[in-house]
């Protein structure tokens, strides 16, 4: 992880916090980016966002304290390789079940002949120096299967990964259980099992772990608990949240 805003937060000893973005907005992007969060996650597997847009809403955050990731919507080279060539500042690739399927994304990654990555970067600005392009760049896997839990370890050792970022509710789905429970107060045993045997397979890696948190309550569990990397709010439900709340409020002060 290179990106200046996630070591100051690690160094800080705290989580490094960050929404997802789910919008084609320059201004939500931007506003968010700027509002304290360490990292912005341009999400391209649950929205309705391609990499063409996530290279633009990238673009934006060209000054932007907060580092800019991007969750391609699969494990592809092509999709992997155009958004950083726009400058993302590193990927989240969904569903990854083992060990080869973390090789295939970090070599996603990489140039020629450690990796896969073709030679085109887009951004005016990133320069064209291999070594600084491929270093700027971090790759954080997914595990969100049964699969994946079994093989974490495995996951973790492949040079390269530099996080995992477990995905709850996929891996709640997987193991019979309802989506919503992965984010509920008191998620199923069966589930954080798992997200603990995720966690150690990271710690023993000494790569970072992250997740989606629930709410801010859920967010410094987390921390406590060792987590690296949260997402906290997206920008409609964090949109969705304050209107409801202003409405509320006006209400009730109207009596
Ligand atoms: C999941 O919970 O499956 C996710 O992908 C979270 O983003
Ligand atoms: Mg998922």
């Amino acid at each position: 992880m290179s990106h200046s805003a996630l070591s100051k937060a690690w160094s800080a000893n705290r989580a490094a916090l960050g929404p997802w973005i789910t919008t084609d907005s320059e201004w939500s992007i931007e506003t968010l980016a700027f509002s304290g969060y360490d990292f912005v996650v341009i999400d391209c597997q649950h929205s309705l966002l391609d990499e063409v847009t996530a290279g633009r809403l990238l673009k934006g955050l060209a000054n932007a304290p907060a580092a800019g990731i991007v969750r391609v919507s699969r494990n592809e080279p092509a999709r992997i390789g155009r958004v950083l060539d726009a400058g993302a500042d590193g990927v989240i690739v969904p569903l990854v079940n083992n060990a080869d399927e973390a090789a295939e994304a970090v070599a996603a990654c990489h140039y020629s002949p450690k990796g896969v990555r073709s030679f085109g970067p887009f951004r005016a600005g990133l320069g064209f120096d291999v070594k600084a392009l491929t270093e700027r760049v971090s790759c954080l896997v997914m595990i969100e299967t049964s699969k994946g839990v079994e093989n974490a370890a495995k996951i973790c050792a492949v040079p390269g990964v530099a996080g995992v970022f477990i995905g709850p509710a996929d891996l709640a789905v997987d193991m019979g259980l309802a989506a919503g429970s992965a984010f509920s107060e008191n998620p199923p045993a069966q589930l954080t099992a798992a997200m603990d045997k995720v966690l150690k397979a990271t710690a023993a890696a000494g790569i970072v772990c992250g997740r989606p948190a629930a709410s801010v309550a859920d967010a410094s569990r987390a921390t406590a608990g060792g987590y690296r990397l949260l997402t906290v709010g997206a920008d409609r439900t964090l949109l969705r949240e304050r209107a409801v709340q202003i409405i509320k409020e006006m209400t009730k002060a109207a009596g």
